[in-house]
């Protein structure tokens, strides 16, 4: 074990900082250490709060939160915000490490939020652990400064295949932020399950909301259920991009209201995996008043910008009807203050100005969505799918897209994977995780680690500062983390795991 660590860029921060300076000392954590702020705001005090939550009970020790001027005493940390520190961005920030105190500053709290989850990974393992630890509580002494490549980095879980409960999705985001990842895009509709409550709809949930893929019980979300999860990603400055897909992936609302079916027939609930096989009706106008009331309330209960439509897959939906019926969808979206994010497959409609289009599939739609002038949120499959195997001996998962091994996850750069689409089209990348093979935590667990930190630092460090030779290392001694977590993870032989 080591007692103490002295040079700080030694150090396995994921992602990778832009810089980190080691002075050669080293900082000790002691029984009277405190979290000191220097604004008295809610905002601070909550995350003075989280960090003193965090070394509390691995250390034992009685760790306070002091509002304060007053000079810091030895052993503690000092947290500012400082608006001189714009250059760092939203997100960026600054880590100064004496031998006596460890100052954070950032120009805004998300950045202060951002920065404690670096002084997490370069504190010892042990710090992650649900017991009490002996010390020593070292930190080598130096400076990092930091801040992200691209502004949007997220992961995708599709609830709809199989319903994971509020717990599940908190403890999802919790992962997610350890590795400053600041979108959570959720996945509340599709052909096997509606799972957000929607008050003039209720049937939605009540009957489309019962059962998952297999035949399961299901779930849903109600709204307050929903606004918990909202609001425990923004204490970890977390953005919710709620997705309702459409016109296709409906059968779980075509179930529950025959009125949405050109026919005038409710279907049956579906369980199996087949895609593509469900439309809106988008001819009649009880679906505008439908998808007006569903987006209503969605944007009603949903802070961050985004509203997500789907669109991917209507092969029954003919591209006549497909074109009017994303054009007025986004009028819908815009109507109710919300910016529009779709699969790619939109890019045939007539985006407006602020359209995102998410690269999953085809290289032809984010051309032509670029050509509209659109962004681009990229998530090639054949990269970025977490629910893709690792290898042809995974149990979990599908590989239509190809197996992904844990380097193959890392080795590509957004802005190189579509001609003509550069880094100035993206707004960043997302790694979505599909539910039809999984089915808990454990599961998910498996085909998300140790893929979604690679994702992380894909977005956050600039791809020249990338190479899978030194991530591979870093990433190895996360596996005790990991560990310390509880988290169920994929001992992938191609990374060189210590400690474990
Ligand atoms: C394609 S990716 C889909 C999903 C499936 C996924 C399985 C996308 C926009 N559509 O409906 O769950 O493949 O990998």
């Amino acid at each position: 074990m080591k007692e103490a660590p002295s040079d700080l860029s030694k150090e396995s921060i994921i992602p990778r900082p832009v810089s980190v300076i080691s002075s050669g000392e080293y900082f000790k954590l002691r029984p009277g250490t405190d979290v000191y702020i220097r604004e008295d705001s809610e905002e601070l005090k909550q995350i003075g709060q989280y960090l003193v939550d965090k070394l509390k009970l691995p250390t034992g020790f009685d760790v306070g939160l002091k509002v304060t001027d007053t000079k810091p005493h030895s052993g503690c940390f000092v947290l500012t915000t400082d608006a001189s520190k714009s250059s760092l961005g939203e997100e960026g920030y600054e880590i100064a490490i004496d031998k006596r105190i460890i100052y954070l500053t950032a120009a805004s709290p998300t950045g202060l939020f951002r920065g404690i989850q670096t002084i997490r990974q370069i504190m010892p393992v042990k710090i992650e652990s649900a017991e009490m630890h002996e010390g020593p509580w070292v930190i080598p002494t130096g400076t990092i400064t930091d801040y992200p490549d691209y502004s949007f980095r997220g992961a995708m879980l599709d609830v709809s295949r199989h319903f994971f409960g509020v717990e599940d999705v908190q403890r999802f985001t919790d992962m997610l932020a350890y590795y400053k990842m600041n979108m959570l895009h959720l996945h509340l509709s599709d052909d096997q399950g509606w799972r957000i409550e929607i008050k003039t709809w209720p049937n939605l949930t009540i009957h489309g909301g019962s059962t998952q893929v297999g035949g399961g019980k299901g779930g849903f979300y109600t709204q307050e259920q929903y606004s918990d999860i909202v609001q425990y990603a923004k204490e970890r400055y977390i953005t919710v991009v709620p997705e309702i897909d459409m016109p296709g992936h409906t059968n779980a609302a075509l179930a529950s209201y025959a009125e949405l079916n050109c026919d005038g027939k409710a279907r049956e609930l579906y369980t199996g995996t087949n895609v593509g096989f469900s439309t809106l009706c988008t001819t009649s106008e009880i679906t505008y008043k439908f998808i007006d009331d569903v987006i209503r309330e969605l944007a009603t209960l949903t802070p961050g910008p985004y509203m997500h439509i789907g669109g991917d897959e209507s092969h029954v939906t003919k591209e006549e009807d497909y074109i009017p019926f994303i054009n007025r969808v986004q009028d819908i979206v815009a109507k109710y203050g919300k910016q529009v994010i779709g699969w790619d497959e939109i890019a045939l409609a007539t985006l407006k100005p602020n359209t995102i289009a998410q690269c999953w599939a085809n290289i032809k739609n984010a051309n032509t969505a670029v050509g509209q002038g659109a962004k681009i949120l990229m998530s090639p499959a054949s990269k970025a799918y977490l629910d893709m195997q690792y290898d042809k001996s995974t149990k979990l998962g599908l590989h239509w897209a190809g197996y992904i091994e844990v380097d193959t996850g890392y080795m590509w750069d957004p802005a190189t994977i579509v001609p003509g689409v550069g880094k100035n089209n993206i707004i960043g990348i997302e790694a979505p995780l599909w539910s039809e093979t999984i089915t808990s935590m454990e599961e998910l667990e498996y085909m998300v680690f140790p893929r979604l930190p690679g994702y992380a630092e894909i977005g956050w460090t600039p791809a020249a500062s990338r190479s899978w030779e030194e991530y591979k290392v870093r990433l190895g001694k996360h596996g005790e983390r990991f560990k310390a977590m509880g988290i169920d993870f994929y001992p992938s032989a191609v990374v060189p795991w210590t400690g474990l």
